[in-house]
C-alpha cells in the first residue's frame, strides 16, 4: 500500500510531453513488464480477508495511471500541432481562380469611360410589355421589328416579351420623373435572329441617355469624341453618317477610322477604313411626350451600342458562339486580360 502511494507521487510529478517521454511512462507503468502489472502479480500473495480492500486500490491506482498517460499523450499531440513541427510559412493549397467573361470585360470598359462623364448605371427586366419596348419608343405598330420573325413574344401573355434592346430601362428611368438624366444601360437583349458565327439570337449592349434643358447635337458628338478617344486612342477619326431610328430625330450612325490598320483597309472595316460603332441621336418628342417629360423645355440625346462585336475584335474571336458556350478552354484564355 505503501509502495503504492510513493508511484502516485512519482506520477503525479511526471511532466514531460515529448513523445519520447510519453512512451517511456506507458512502458514503465502500463506496459507488459510494468508497475501496474506487478503490482496485480501481488494480488495471490494478498490474505483473503484483505483481497478485496487491496482490489480497490490496486483498481483505483490502475485507472490513475491510465488517465495520467492518457493526459500526457494529449499534451503531446497539443504540443505537435502548434510546435514547430508544422511550417507555417509553407505556401497554402492553391484556390483555383475564375476568370471575367471577355463580354463583361467590355462592357466594364464602356461603362467606366461613361461613368468619369457623370453618367449613371440603370439596369432593368429583360421580359418587358410591348408598351417599355416599342410604344413608348414612337415604335409604329406595323414596323418590323414588332414581328414575331424578329421578337421574342412569351406565350401566355401576347403583351409580354423579350426586350429587343435595353432602350425600356431608359423609358423606366424617364417615366420616373426625376430631371435631369443621365444614365448608361448595359444588358443582354433578345432577337430572333438565326444563329451563326456572326450573329446570335441573344447580345449585350450599353445604350445611354442624356435629359436635360438646352442638350444639343453638338453635346451628343463631343460626348460620343470623348468615347472614342478614351476606346480607341487620341489618333482615331470619327464620322457621323445620317440615319433613320423611330426614337431619334435626327439621328445618325457613327464610325471610327479602322482601328485596325488606322485606315488603310483591311478584314475588319471590310478595305473600307472605316467601321461603324454605334446608333445616336436627338430623343424625338414623341419618347419624351410618352414618358410625360415636356418636351418644349427638355432634350435629349441617346445612343446604343453593341458590346460582343467590339469584344470579338479586340480579343481576335472569330464565332460569336463561342461567348455562350461556357468552354473553360475558352474562358481560362481571359484569366490576365484586362
Ligand atoms: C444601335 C442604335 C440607338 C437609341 C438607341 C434611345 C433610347 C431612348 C430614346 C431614344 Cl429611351 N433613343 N436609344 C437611340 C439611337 C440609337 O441604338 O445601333 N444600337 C445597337
Amino acid at each position: 500500500m505503501q509502495q503504492i502511494e510513493e508511484y502516485k507521487k512519482e506520477i503525479t510529478a511526471y511532466s514531460s510531453t515529448d513523445e519520447k517521454s510519453v512512451e517511456e511512462f506507458r512502458i514503465k507503468y502500463l506496459g507488459t513488464k510494468g508497475i501496474v502489472k506487478a503490482i496485480m502479480g501481488e494480488m495471490k500473495n494478498v490474505p483473503n480477508d484483505r483481497k478485496k480492500e487491496f482490489g480497490q486500490v490496486l483498481n483505483e491506482f490502475k485507472t490513475f495511471t491510465e488517465q495520467k498517460f492518457e493526459s500526457l499523450k494529449s499534451q503531446a499531440t497539443d504540443h505537435q500541432q502548434s510546435g514547430s513541427e508544422i511550417d507555417l510559412t509553407l505556401p497554402g493549397d492553391p484556390v483555383p481562380l475564375g476568370s471575367r467573361h471577355p463580354v463583361t470585360l467590355m462592357k466594364n470598359r464602356i461603362i467606366s469611360i461613361y461613368q468619369r462623364l457623370g453618367f449613371a448605371v440603370a439596369e432593368g427586366p429583360e421580359i418587358e410589355d410591348d408598351w417599355h419596348n416599342f410604344t413608348a419608343l414612337n415604335l409604329p405598330e406595323h414596323h418590323p421589328a414588332r414581328d414575331m420573325q424578329d421578337t421574342f413574344y412569351i406565350q401566355q401573355n401576347p403583351d409580354w416579351l423579350l426586350r429587343t434592346h435595353t432602350s425600356n430601362t431608359q423609358i423606366r428611368e424617364m417615366e420616373k420623373g426625376k430631371l435631369p438624366i443621365r444614365v448608361i444601360c448595359p444588358g443582354r437583349v433578345y432577337r430572333n435572329e438565326t444563329v451563326s458565327a456572326r450573329s446570335h439570337c441573344f447580345f449585350h449592349q450599353v445604350e445611354g441617355l442624356y435629359i436635360d434643358e438646352n442638350v444639343s447635337f453638338a453635346d451628343l458628338k463631343q460626348t460620343l469624341y470623348f468615347f472614342v478617344k478614351e476606346m480607341y486612342g487620341e489618333d482615331v477619326k470619327v464620322r457621323f453618317r445620317p440615319s433613320y431610328f423611330p426614337f431619334t430625330e435626327p439621328s445618325a450612325e457613327m464610325d471610327v477610322s479602322c482601328f485596325i490598320c488606322g485606315g488603310k483597309g483591311c478584314r475588319i472595316c471590310k478595305y473600307s477604313g472605316w467601321v461603324e460603332i454605334l446608333g445616336c441621336g436627338m430623343v424625338h418628342p414623341n419618347v419624351l411626350e410618352n414618358c410625360k417629360i415636356d418636351s418644349d423645355k427638355y432634350t435629349g440625346f441617346a445612343f446604343g451600342m453593341g458590346i460582343e462585336r467590339p469584344a470579338l475584335i479586340k480579343y481576335d474571336i472569330n464565332d460569336i458562339r463561342l461567348f455562350s458556350e461556357n468552354d473553360v478552354r475558352f474562358l481560362r484564355q481571359f484569366t490576365s486580360a484586362v
